[in-house]
């Protein structure tokens, strides 16, 4: 193990009063160090995380003509994804005339480094900490398939996902994978119950936090060894939705998704989300890794100093599915499609306008609205006039909330969830 997370269990109260301080030290890395990369990393991204990887381009696999990304194992076409760094955005076009679920041959990978393979049948869950009553438990695959199995339809999108928009829309820099607004999808996730497998591990009452850790490569950022993906869930969540899944979309989890097991935490922020899960701290007290400290949290001038609460449910978005930049001809109508997502309830309303936000119509809803997941929808456009236009929908959730205009800016652009002003031109 490269650093020793029972060391940070047992220092961990000094080091959150340390933290407040800006002293504590956080899963073998120093703050001044993230600091410093903080400081130095806005064109990098968070931590320079974005630029950690491989250069962008793809290569092409010699006779098949099928582009792979550095570190990702499934075919990634320029007709279905657009490549950033170690990651693959699903391009929203590509969705178009696809059923409510996002096909595994277009779901978006977001890699801090690269897929491992992991072999199910050497696969082992390790269940440890001093929130356990007990010691250590291990599952195996079929001791994990061999639980009560759950299904649920969920999205997992990034916290950056739209990212971008803050930039083109609302003109500020922000650090991070410049996504737009494909660091989404929705799949049908089969597994065991996390909180079946921590009530079989022992949990105890005094548990408070619970670590999942990826069993892909450790992340270094600007030199900075940050140690491999984890962050924590405090209990109330792991013991409440959480799935430990197996399958996706009906096939075992494939390897870019975080085969052979993950989390899939409903309507949190993707990184919650642990791929290719090889053990689980369960902690009596508070745990502090970059990915709930410096990363995944609200910086910046309209958020508390130091930082807000790490950052927990999705927002609200609409997405059309349409190159940006689309051509329409005049006169001719055209079925406008596309989707919107709550973290926070089901989608109720999509209002659509065609003229840049001056009138809106309501959308046709063609999915039930579900908690954690989407709806698609459609309108009829007929332009009338030529030239370039903006397409804007506009979504309302059960909460009674609805997209705004601009969204609340911080450093690291997470969150995005204005209406976006979707570009095309009418000829
Ligand atoms: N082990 C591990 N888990 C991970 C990541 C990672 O790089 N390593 N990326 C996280 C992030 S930031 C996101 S948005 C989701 C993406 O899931 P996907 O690649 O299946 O779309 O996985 C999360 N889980
Ligand atoms: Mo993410």
């Amino acid at each position: 193990m490269p650093f020793d997370l029972s060391g940070e269990s047992r220092y961990d109260r000094a080091r959150l009063r340390q933290w407040a301080r800006g002293r504590a030290r956080t899963a073998g890395v120093d703050r001044r160090d993230l600091l410093k990369l903080f400081a130095a990393g806005a064109a990098a991204g968070p931590l320079g995380l974005a630029a950690a990887g491989p250069a962008a381009a793809g290569t092409t696999a010699a006779g098949t003509g099928a582009v792979a990304a550095p570190g990702i194992v499934k075919p990634v076409p320029p007709e279905l994804f657009t490549l950033r760094g170690t990651n693959a955005e699903t391009n929203f076009a590509a969705l178009r005339g696809t059923g409510h679920l996002t096909p595994v041959d277009r779901f978006f990978v977001r890699n801090h480094t690269s897929t491992p393979r992991i072999d199910a049948r050497e696969w082992r869950l390790r269940v440890w900490g001093d929130g356990l009553s007990d010691g250590p438990v291990e599952f195996s695959y079929d001791r994990l398939r061999a639980l009560p199995a759950v299904e649920r339809t969920l999205f997992i999108e990034c916290a950056g996902n739209a990212r971008n928009f803050y930039t083109t829309q609302q003109g500020q820099p922000v650090a991070g994978t410049p996504w737009t607004l494909g660091a989404i999808g929705v799949a049908r996730w089969r597994g065991a119950r996390l909180s079946d497998v921590l009530r079989r591990a022992g949990v105890a009452r005094t548990a408070v936090d619970v670590l999942p850790r990826g069993l892909d490569e450790e992340v270094v950022a600007s030199g900075v060894n940050l140690g491999r993906v984890r962050r924590p869930l405090p209990v109330a969540k792991a013991l409440d939705d959480v799935i430990l899944a197996y399958e996706m979309n009906g096939e075992p989890l494939p390897p870019d998704h975080g085969g052979p097991v993950r989390m899939v935490v409903p309507d949190w922020i993707g990184i919650s989300s642990i791929k290719w899960v090889g053990d689980i701290e369960v902690s009596g007290q508070p745990l502090y890794t970059p990915w709930n400290t410096d990363l995944y949290r609200m910086f910046g001038p309209d958020h508390p100093a130091g930082g807000g609460a790490p950052l927990t449910r999705q927002t609200l978005k609409s997405a059309f599915e349409l190159e940006l930049g689309a051509t329409f001809v005049a006169h001719r109508t055209r079925l406008l499609t596309g989707r919107s997502w709550s973290g926070a309830a089901p989608v109720l309303g999509v209002e659509v306008s065609t003229d840049g936000g001056l009138r809106w119509q309501p959308a046709r809803l063609h999915d039930t609205p579900r908690r954690g997941s989407w709806v698609r929808w459609s309108l009829p456009w007929t332009p009338r006039a030529a030239g370039p236009t903006a397409l804007l929908a506009r979504a309302t959730d059960a909460t009674g909330r609805t997209q705004p205009t601009t969204a609340v800016p911080n450093t690291e652009g997470y969150l995005f969830d204005a209406v976006v002003r979707h570009p095309v031109t009418v000829v």
